[in-house]
C-alpha cells in the first residue's frame, strides 16, 4: 500500500523568500507533513528532526556498533567497492582533492588513523558522495521519511535508469574530517541523517556568505580559519554583524538544509550519514535563477568571441560543463515533472516516489502551479536570448504551459465551486 503525500490546498509564491533566519528548530517527527511542507519547505527555514526519525533504519543498526562505525560489517558488505575518497588536507581550488580507493583499503586506513588520531604523517581521508543507495538498490537501507519525499531530482533519475545518475549518497570518515564551505549543487535543499558520530554545522543564511568573499569575490574555503581576520584580503568580513547557525547534529537526527544557504560540515566524532540532494515545487524557481544567472555570466565571460556560429550552442556547452546542468536538461526535467502530475490529475496515473509514497491531488496543483511559474519565465528567458529553436522543438514548451493552464484553470473552477 502506498502512502499519500498531501498538503492543503496551497499555492507557491514564486517570490525569494527574504527573512533572516538566525535560529533551528528541533522537531518531532510526529509533526505532520503539511506542517513541514508550508513552515520548512515553503518558508525555506532549516530544521533538525530527533534521532527517533531513524530508529528503525536497518543500516544504522548495521552499521553502527555501540556508537563507532563497524568496521567488519562494513567491509563484509561494501569491501571489494570501489569508493570516492577526498584527501581533506589536499585544497583543489574550492574544494577537496579526490581520488578513488577499495573500500577495504580505506577501512585499514581508518583503523590505523583511529589509533593514533590527528598523526600528522597520516593523509585525512573523507569518503564522500558515494552513491551507494543506487549500487545496492535491493539491500533493505532506509526509508525516506515523508518529508523528504517530495523529491523531483531523484524521482527523474529513478524513472531514467539509463542516466545512471542520482543524487543519494553515504559520507564517512573519522574525527576532524570535513566539508569545506558551499552551498549545494543547482540550489536544491539537501537533507543529511547521522548514522554514527556527530557532526558540527555552520550554516550561513542567503545574502551572509557576502560577508566571507575575499576582494576578488572568492568564498574563503575554511569559514573557521583565521585568514578571514586579514582586513587586506577579506574587506566585507565582519565578526559582529555576520549571521550564522552553528549546531551539532548528534547520531540519528535528520537535519535540512535549506536551498542557497552555505555551510561548513566537520565530523566532531567518527562518523557515518546518509544525504540526499532534492528539488520540487518549493525550490524550483530558486534552481531555475541559479541556472539563470549561470549562463548569463558564461555569456559575458565568452561575449568575446560573440560573432562565431553556434556562439549559444557553445554557451550551453561550457554551461553542462562548469555547472553540471544546461537548458536542455532543465527543459526535459521540467517536462517530466509536468507531464507525471497532468496524468495524475486527469487520467489518476499514480506519481510514485521511493516505493513507498503517491502524490494527494493538491500536491500535484501545487506542484503544476511552480511547474507553470517556472515556465513562464523559462520561456521569456529563451525567447529574450534567441535560443528557444536550441532548446526544444517548435512551440513545444508553449503547448505545455498551455496544458498546464487550461488543467489549472478547469481545476480552480472546479475547487471554488465544490467548496463553496
Ligand atoms: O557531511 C558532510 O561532510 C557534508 C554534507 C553536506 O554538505 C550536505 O549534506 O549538504
Ligand atoms: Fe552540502
Amino acid at each position: 500500500m502506498l502512502q499519500e503525500l498531501e498538503i492543503q490546498n496551497r499555492r507557491p509564491s514564486g517570490e525569494e523568500n527574504e527573512t533572516l533566519i538566525e535560529c533551528i528548530d528541533y522537531l518531532d517527527p510526529s509533526i505532520s507533513y503539511d506542517e513541514f511542507f508550508a513552515k520548512y519547505l515553503m518558508e525555506n527555514r532549516p530544521c533538525i528532526f530527533k534521532s527517533s526519525i531513524t530508529e528503525n533504519w536497518s543500516c544504522k543498526r548495521q552499521w553502527n556498533l555501540d556508537g563507532a562505525p563497524d568496521f567488519d560489517v562494513l567491509d563484509i558488505l561494501f569491501g571489494d567497492c570501489t569508493v570516492p575518497v577526498a584527501d581533506c588536507n589536499k585544497k583543489y581550488y574550492n574544494s577537496q582533492s579526490k581520488d578513488d580507493m577499495k573500500m577495504r583499503d580505506y577501512l585499514a586506513y581508518w583503523t590505523d588513523f583511529a589509533k593514533d588520531p590527528y598523526s600528522k604523517s597520516m593523509p585525512l581521508l573523507y569518503l564522500k558522495d558515494w552513491h551507494c543507495p543506487k549500487l545496492f538498490p535491493n539491500a533493505p537501507m532506509y526509508t525516506v521519511p515523508e518529508f523528504f519525499a517530495s523529491d523531483w531530482l531523484n524521482e527523474y533519475y529513478i524513472a531514467n535508469p539509463d542516466l545512471n545518475d542520482d543524487y543519494r549518497f553515504v559520507y564517512m570518515g573519522p574525527q576532524g574530517t570535513w566539508t569545506p564551505l558551499h552551498a549545494d549543487v543547482f540550489g536544491s535543499y539537501s537533507w543529511s541523517a547521522n548514522l554514527v558520530g556527530k557532526k558540527r554545522w555552520l550554516l550561513f543564511p542567503p545574502t551572509q556568505e557576502n560577508f566571507l568573499r575575499d576582494i576578488h569575490g572568492q568564498l574563503i574555503y575554511d569559514a573557521t580559519s583565521e585568514e578571514l581576520n586579514d582586513y587586506t584580503k577579506y574587506k566585507a568580513y565582519d565578526r559582529r554583524a555576520v549571521k550564522f547557525i552553528d549546531i551539532i547534529q548528534k547520531e540519528g537526527e535528520i537535519i535540512f538544509v535549506p536551498s542557497g544557504w552555505h555551510h561548513q560540515v566537520i565530523n566532531i566524532e567518527d562518523a557515518i550519514s546518509l544525504n540526499h540532494n532534492w528539488i520540487n515545487g518549493c525550490n524550483i524557481m530558486n534552481v531555475w535563477r541559479g541556472l539563470k544567472k549561470e549562463l548569463n555570466s558564461v555569456m559575458k565571460e565568452v561575449s568575446d568571441c560573440k560573432d562565431m556560429v553556434n556562439w549559444q550552442e557553445q554557451c550551453q556547452l561550457i554551461l553542462k560543463s562548469t555547472y553540471g546542468m544546461d537548458y536542455g536538461f532543465f527543459f526535459d526535467f521540467l517536462v517530466f515533472i509536468a507531464k507525471s502530475r497532468l496524468s495524475m490529475a486527469l487520467e489518476k496515473v499514480d506519481v510514485v516516489s521511493f516505493n513507498k509514497y503517491k502524490l494527494g491531488l493538491n500536491h500535484c496543483v501545487f506542484d503544476l502551479h511552480s511547474v507553470k511559474l517556472t515556465l513562464i519565465d523559462f520561456i521569456n528567458d529563451m525567447e529574450e536570448k534567441d535560443i528557444y529553436h536550441l532548446i526544444c522543438e517548435k512551440q513545444q514548451a508553449h503547448k505545455l504551459l498551455n496544458r498546464i493552464i487550461t488543467f489549472l484553470q478547469s481545476h480552480d473552477i472546479k475547487d471554488t465551486s465544490s467548496s463553496s
